[in-house]
C-alpha cells in the first residue's frame, strides 16, 4: 500500500508536530510516500530543490499512490492543487479537518467529498484522528 500524505509547507507550519503524529501512524498500513511532509524541523523555507523538481517528484509520486491522505486545516494552496490531481486520478481521499482551529474549510474541498473515493473528516484530537485513521484502512 503507498500512501501520498498531502500537508501545508510554504501556507505554514503550525501543525508540523500534527503531521508528524499522522506520519508515523500511517507507516504501520504502508509506505509513506512523503514522510518530508512529517518533518518538524523542515521550515517553510525548506528543502533545497528547485520548485519545479518538486513539483515534478511529487506528482509522480501521487501517480504511483493508492491512497492519499490530507490534513487540511491549514490551508495550503499546494495541499489544494494535490487534492485536485488526486481527485481527477481517481484515488481513494481522506482529508482530515479540525473545526476547533476556527478555519473554515474550503467548498471545494468539503463540496467534493462523496462519502466513498473522496472522505473528509472533522477531528478534534489526536484520538480521534488515530480512530479515523484505523476505520479508513480497515475497509
Ligand atoms: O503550498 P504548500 O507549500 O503548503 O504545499 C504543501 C504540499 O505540497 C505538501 O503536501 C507537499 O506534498 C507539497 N510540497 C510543497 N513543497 C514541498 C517541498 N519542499 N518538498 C516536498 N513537497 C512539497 C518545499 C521546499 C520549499 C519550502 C523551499
Amino acid at each position: 500500500m503507498k500512501i501520498y500524505f498531502c500537508g501545508s509547507i510554504r501556507g505554514g507550519r503550525d501543525d508540523a508536530c500534527l503531521y508528524q503524529h499522522v506520519v508515523k501512524t500511517l507507516v504501520k498500513f504502508g509506505k509513506v510516500l512523503t514522510e518530508h511532509v512529517g518533518d518538524s524541523e523542515l521550515t517553510d523555507t525548506g528543502e533545497q530543490w528547485q520548485d519545479s523538481a518538486i513539483h515534478d517528484r511529487d506528482l509522480e509520486w501521487l501517480k504511483q499512490a493508492d491512497v492519499v491522505v490530507a490534513e487540511v486545516t491549514q490551508p495550503s494552496l499546494g495541499v489544494g492543487y494535490e487534492l485536485g490531481h488526486a481527485y481527477l486520478m481517481k484515488k481513494r481521499i481522506l482529508c482530515l479537518f479540525r473545526p476547533s482551529s476556527g478555519f473554515k474549510l474550503s467548498a471545494m474541498i468539503r463540496g467534493a467529498a462523496d462519502g466513498e473515493r473522496m472522505l473528509v473528516m472533522d477531528y478534534n484530537g489526536r484520538d480521534d484522528v488515530d480512530n479515523i485513521l484505523d476505520n479508513f484502512f480497515k475497509t
